[in-house]
């Protein structure tokens, strides 16, 4: 569902916010993209969720999302929740799954139709691998027309889909390009950096010595066999940086 906007700050375009200088670009587009009518952007109401595809060209772990969204109403913030997904592929659909990654939930920023771009951090530890397929998802309870928009792109690079609202996916197509620009450093997480600091060292150690005994899907079980003991601090001396 398309929806058009009339006004067209001058602004808008020279809004960047610039990233880490230790972050890599994994996926970008073009920032927010009108015509004659305005900005065109998706609804992400209680009536549609949207998603965005994007496939690393190479091992990263994710610092960052950057998202470009209007909102319908001009006056209230909705909320948006924001999900990293794993891809459902049936056949030769794509489409997300309901495995999240990670997800964060706030307010949009933006009042009316001028957009905002809102940025996501990683807490760490995310890996995206090279060549696989992840959906970046927006949701809100939001009803249509005081709900979240998010701005379409003037190129097209970004598959995407949409929900019904019996919530079930449909496959869009590279056309409707999404704003999405998806950061990160170079190579996967190190499971001994248990803080998703980028260092080995005595912060993780206390971390796993705080952790000591059966612990289940934790950063501290660094060997992930369902206990923290000292074959976990071995692996992490060994990876010990500084
Ligand atoms: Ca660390
Ligand atoms: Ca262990």
């Amino acid at each position: 569902m398309l929806a058009l906007r009339h006004k067209i700050p001058a602004t808008v375009l020279a809004i960047a916010i610039a990233g880490s200088a230790f972050a890599a670009i994994i996926h970008t587009t073009a920032g927010p993209f009108g015509g004659f009518f305005g900005l065109w952007g998706a609804d992400v109401s209680n009536q549609q969720s949207v998603g965005a595809r994007f496939i690393p060209n190479g091992d990263f772990t994710l610092t960052s999302i950057k998202i470009w969204f209007m909102n319908n109403s001009s006056s209230a913030h909705p909320t948006v929740r924001i999900t990293l997904r794993t891809d459902q592929s049936a056949g030769t659909v794509s489409t997300p799954s309901n495995t999240v990654i990670e997800q964060w939930i706030f307010n949009v920023q933006a009042l009316g139709w001028s957009p905002i771009q809102e940025v996501v951090l990683s807490t760490g530890g995310v890996a995206l691998h090279s060549g696989v397929k992840y959906w970046v998802v927006a949701e809100s309870t939001a009803s249509g027309g005081s709900d979240p928009v998010w701005n379409f792109a003037s190129v097209g690079n970004t598959f995407s889909a949409t929900s019904l609202p019996s919530g079930v996916w449909q496959a869009g197509g590279f056309g409707a390009a999404l704003t999405l620009t998806v950061e990160g450093t170079a190579g996967l997480p190190n499971p001994s950096d248990v803080n998703g600091d980028g260092s080995v060292n005595g912060a993780d150690l206390s971390f796993v010595l705080s952790a000591w005994g059966p612990c289940m899907n934790c950063p501290a079980d660094i060997n992930d066999d369902g206990l923290v003991d000292g074959s976990d601090i071995a692996t992490l001396l060994s990876a010990w940086t500084s």
